[in-house]
């Protein structure tokens, strides 16, 4: 059996600790492509000289030329400017969209059999964005935001509760914007919902409910909290990590259930957009959206994070794109 290939485009800061990741957990063989003369192939050089020392025989090679990503099993987009401080996801749409043009037709014309993880922002534009200029099915392009989302809200649910992360489960709906919905109604410890801990916790319901806000506000915020620190660049350990999360139940065909951005197709009750939900991540991609009943709170903030998606996307639209 052939190893898996796995195209990263974009060998930035995402795109670094994607290549390090694959050639660790030896997924396969990985080819980091930037249009930065030497600097994919200095990365990926610099992460091959480890090879000897955390003992892996993945081949991990740098490029500038998109014919060296022919026959990838998965591609994993990064390509992309990231946000400064005090900028929203939304304000890179117009660079981005451009980037992310040139690349779906390069990976459509390369790699026309591969499974697409798309990262770069503004992401649930430039999922859609891919999809339409590559031609290609729906299942096959999916978008990275809900894992590292969910990722961050049962971290701080960890934390606040003192437990391990391992024991959460914690999920986000909706876009990658501050609009995401996390689900604190089905967010459990082992199955003990969260709220019904803090108000243990706190004996007293407000309170508690207090505090579930705060968490819910700072997941919302957390790329931006990231964004904030570093001053030059994004979050980039959490966001690889949440994609080789998806790139692994693909390429193992898991049937994760993972909350991914999907194209809907009337789930949720969302026509034609790509969205937050969650989904059976396998061999084929997305190979189903898992549909589960919402409150009625719940599915008006849904509701309200897929116009702010529609905005995005018809904003796109009107550039041309
Ligand atoms: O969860 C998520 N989806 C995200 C998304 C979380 C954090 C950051 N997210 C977004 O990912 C971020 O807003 C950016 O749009 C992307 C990539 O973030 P990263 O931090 O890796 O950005 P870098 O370090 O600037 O890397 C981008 C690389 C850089 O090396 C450029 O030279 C390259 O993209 N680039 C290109 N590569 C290929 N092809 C083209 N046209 C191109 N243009 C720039």
């Amino acid at each position: 059996m052939r190893r898996a290939k796995i195209a990263l485009i974009g060998g930035g800061q995402i795109g670094g600790v994607l290549a390090q990741l694959i050639a660790v957990r030896q997924l396969g063989d990985g080819v980091l492509f930037d249009i930065v003369e030497d600097f994919p192939q200095g990365k990926t050089l610099d992460i091959a000289e480890a090879s000897a020392i955390d003992g892996f025989d993945a081949r991990i090679t740098g490029t500038n030329s998109y014919a060296d990503i022919a026959d990838s099993d998965i591609v994993i987009i990064t390509a992309g400017l990231p946000r400064k401080p005090g900028m929203s996801r939304d304000d890179l749409l117009t660079t981005n969209a451009k980037i992310m043009k040139s690349v779906a037709e390069n990976v459509a014309k390369y790699a026309p059999n591969s499974t697409v993880i798309v990262i770069s922002n503004p992401l649930d534009a430039m999922v859609t964005l891919f999809q339409k200029v590559s031609g290609f099915p729906y299942n096959r392009v999916i978008g990275q935001a809900g894992v590292l989302d969910s990722s961050r809200f049962a971290t701080f649910i960890a934390w606040e509760l003192g437990v391990s992360v391992k024991d959460i489960n914690a999920m986000t709906l909706g876009g990658h914007g501050d609009t995401m919905v996390p689900l604190t109604r089905y967010a459990n410890v082992n199955g003990i919902p969260v709220m019904e801990l803090l108000e243990r916790k706190y004996k007293d319901a407000g309170k508690a409910a207090e505090v579930m806000n705060a968490i819910i506000e700072r997941t919302k915020m957390a790329g931006g909290e990231v964004v904030k620190l570093l001053k030059t660049g994004s979050a980039f350990y959490s966001p690889a990590s949440a994609a080789i999360q998806m790139a692994e139940a693909i390429l193992f065909d898991e049937k994760r259930v993972l909350p991914v951005c999907a194209h809907l197709n009337g789930q949720f009750g969302v026509e034609g957009y790509y969205v937050g939900v969650p989904a059976i991540i396998g061999k084929d991609g997305v190979e189903n959206v898992v549909e589960f009943s919402l409150a009625e709170e719940e599915k008006s903030a849904l509701d309200k994070s897929v116009d702010a998606v529609k905005e995005l996307v018809d904003a796109m639209n009107r550039l041309g794109f």
